[in-house]
């Protein structure tokens, strides 16, 4: 076994113990478990992912009617695949040699270039995805349950009058707002980001290419610049029990893959 194989085995034996936090909150809600194990990787869970706040807000109630009427874009993505959700960590391709651009279609940013289609094809769609509210200079955090390292994150913002609720992501719509250095191996990676003079909705593209292999993340964070973060804190403060027991269970996450290292 090279000792690349070694890692992955080691990974994928981590991964099999943290994805069971997320199992038994599904099976405590749902008659009907569909969540296959997830491999340990990361995303962008502050702002979150698309798929990452569908999990947050409806993890453990997924199956609720009323999410089509309440939140329709999570609706339509846990209809399309709920594995988008339980492997909310594993938006990614291989082998890409940092030729973005050229790999990921427009279109299809939010997808990754639908890579292991159809599983995250639905992050593509428009529609009326839940954003969140920051301030024109907020924090981004990037939880790596794998710890990989970062060659560096690569962070994006929409164009000014392009609108995610009709239109799907191209490289045409969006502009470079950072670039940061290389992280070592650790849980999180965290980053400012500068919106001055920005306002309202936009798509936040965040491109983490990981260090251990050539496989960069591919993920889309809605927000709403300028939006009442007062308010967002009220909100945050009345958050079902869900989002609670998925940060901690990032949380442990984090700190399995340092005694795992
Ligand atoms: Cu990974």
């Amino acid at each position: 076994m090279s000792i690349r194989a070694h890692k992955r085995s080691l990974t994928l034996a981590i991964a099999a113990t943290l994805v069971a936090p997320f199992a038994m909150v599904a099976a405590v809600a749902a008659d009907t478990v569909t969540a296959a194990p997830a491999a340990a990787h990361g995303s962008v869970t502050d702002p979150p992912t698309r798929n990452y706040g569908c999990l947050e807000r409806w993890g453990s109630d997924h199956q609720n009617p009323d999410m089509d009427e309440l939140d329709p874009m999570c609706w339509g993505a846990w209809q399309h695949d709920p594995n988008a959700m339980w492997n909310w960590n594993g938006l990614y391709r291989e082998n890409v040699g940092g030729n973005h651009e050229g790999v990921i279609p427009n279109g299809q940013l939010c997808s990754g270039g639908r890579t292991q289609s159809p599983r995250y094809d639905y992050m593509d769609t428009p529609g009326e995805w839940v954003a969140k509210d920051v301030p024109q200079q907020f924090h981004l955090t990037l939880t790596d349950q794998a710890r990989h390292g970062a060659d560096y994150l690569r962070i994006y913002v929409s164009e000014p009058g392009f609108d995610p609720t009709t239109e799907a992501l191209g490289w045409d719509d969006v502009q470079l707002v950072k670039q940061t250095g290389s992280y070592p191996s650790q849980g999180t990676y965290e980053t400012d980001v500068n919106l001055s003079g920005r306002s309202g909705r936009a798509v936040l593209y965040t491109i983490w290419q990981a260090s251990h292999l050539d496989q960069p993340y591919y993920l889309c964070s809605d927000i709403n610049i300028g939006g009442g973060a007062a308010q967002a804190q009220a909100k945050a403060d009345t958050e079902p029990a869900v989002k609670t027991r998925v940060a901690t269970t990032a949380a442990a996450a984090c700190r399995l893959g340092q005694y795992a290292t």
